[in-house]
């Protein structure tokens, strides 16, 4: 996500940091590198603007000159004006309202409409909710057809009646909802490739009708200045409630995701990261901000460690841990949840300071097939003592998983140093929750 501009502002800190002391004349220069950095990223000029005096003023309000970090300071007023930038908080999704509540779905075509539309209803069943899916894009039979699939793919209903007027099949598949107890209903509208004034009065004449609590404007992350203009179009002629940015999970340059809140006003509340029905994250400015600034996004990976790990498990495991009876097999047990997770270098990426090392490493997944198969190779008795897996031990447990007695010996070696790791992380008894806070050393 947003690989260039990361390198950017990386590099800039690098230098930023790297000055004793730093000068008005210093932070003139920096302004303009920051400046540089956001045009290069495609960012709305105003947005530009904005930014660098805000970041300007701060800097001479907070004695920036004086500290005894000057480029630290300065790092942080930019992650706190980029927090500002992309909204503050997090915004959620309002349904509190009577059920069915309803979701209208708007934008240009091929943004992500029918893709997001399927993504939400997994995400509100996972919540508990019921949601209906209504196919009102009937300009492509595709379209339709394509939201049966994914509904059928993930057990959700959509409502397609074979009608052609868009607003009658919403109104019908908000009755149908009514029906049949669902309390969520999420409209997939129609979009063009470009704003028209027919696509644009059809949607009016559907929020009328339907009155819905939430609409999100489904912007294309990749394309730049033209998605901030389209959404300017969208809101003086249907006005939305949120801003949903898609295809994150590409090469975009990050134009569109740091202009469209402060052009439109409106809340960035999810991002799509993937074509998949769960690449789908609630968006959280801060987050985003340290992720820009290649500080990593350790909450993020929390959570999608939490969402793939069974708690109990966990828990277990902790215990184990402080009291030094971290096995093999609790080895083995790890190594399967951290699979589970999804590919290691996206997890990586996400750790503060380590994801540009990583970056082009490729991980072995090879590797950690290897291990489990050592592992499985070895009695329960040698995973649960492994000091007693001696030299006959250790050619047994080779011929077993394929492998040979060096990569066994190299396992041991892995367990022995994690197991040290862990002895000394149950001294800190302090606070294990707790996260580290900004501005944490980079490099
Ligand atoms: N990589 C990626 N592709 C996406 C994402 N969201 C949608 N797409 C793809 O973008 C294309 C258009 O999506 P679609 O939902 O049909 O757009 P619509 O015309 O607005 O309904 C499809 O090929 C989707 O798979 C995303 O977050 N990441
Ligand atoms: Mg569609």
């Amino acid at each position: 996500m947003f690989d260039q501009l990361t390198q950017r502002f990386e590099k800039f800190f690098r230098q930023l940091r790297g000055q004793g002391s730093i000068t008005d004349e210093n932070i003139r220069e920096s302004m303009r590198e920051v400046r540089r950095i956001l045009l290069e990223a495609d960012v709305n000029l105003k947005v530009v603007k904005d930014f660098i005096t805000g970041v300007q003023d701060k800097a001479q309000g907070q004695d920036v000159l004086r500290s005894i970090t000057p480029g630290q300071q300065v790092i942080k007023i930019i992650y706190d004006e980029l927090v500002n930038v992309l909204g503050g908080g997090n915004r959620k999704l309002d349904l509190s309202g009577l059920p069915p509540v309803v979701v209208m779905i708007v934008g240009l075509q091929g943004s992500g409409k029918t893709t997001f539309n399927a993504k939400l209803g997994l995400r509100l069943r996972r919540n508990g909710r019921f949601p209906l899916l209504v196919a009102a894009d009937v300009y492509r039979p595709a379209a339709i057809e394509q939201l049966q699939q994914l509904g059928r793919q993930l057990d959700l209903p959509v409502w397609a009646p074979g009608i052609l007027d868009p607003v009658s099949i919403c109104k019908d598949g908000l009755a149908e909802a009514r029906r049949t107890g669902r309390d969520v209903v999420l409209l997939d509208t129609a979009g063009r490739l470009h704003i028209d004034t027919g696509m644009m009065a059809e949607l009016s004449r559907i929020r009328e009708a339907i009155h819905p609590a939430e609409i999100l404007y489904v912007a294309d992350g990749m394309a730049g200045q033209d998605a901030v203009r389209a959404a300017q179009e969208f809101l003086e002629r249907l006005d939305f409630t949120g801003v949903v940015l898609t295809k994150l999970d590409g090469d975009a340059k990050g134009g569109a995701a740091l202009s469209i809140r402060s052009v439109t006003g409106r809340p960035i509340v999810y991002i799509g990261t993937g074509e998949k029905p769960d690449a789908l994250e609630e968006f959280h400015p801060d987050r985003m901000a340290s992720r820009i600034l290649g500080m990593g996004d350790i909450v993020s990976l929390v959570e999608k460690a939490q969402e793939n790990v069974d708690q109990e498990q966990a828990e277990r495991l902790a215990q184990k841990i402080a009291k030094q009876e971290f096995s093999l097999e609790d080895f083995l047990e790890q190594l399967r949840q951290i699979r589970k997770m999804g590919p290691l270098d996206q997890l990586i990426g996400m750790i503060p300071g380590i994801g540009r090392q990583f970056k082009d490493m490729k991980i072995d997944e090879n590797e950690m097939e290897r291990t489990e198969a050592i592992i499985c190779s070895m009695t329960q008795q040698e995973r649960r003592k492994p000091h007693i897996i001696n030299g006959s031990r250790r050619k047994r447990i080779a011929r077993g998983s394929g492998t040979n007695v060096q990569d066994v010996n190299q396992l041991l070696k892995q367990y022995e140093q994690l197991r040290t790791m862990m002895r000394q992380m149950t001294k800190f008894k302090g606070h294990p929750g707790k996260l580290p806070k900004f501005p944490f050393p980079l490099n």
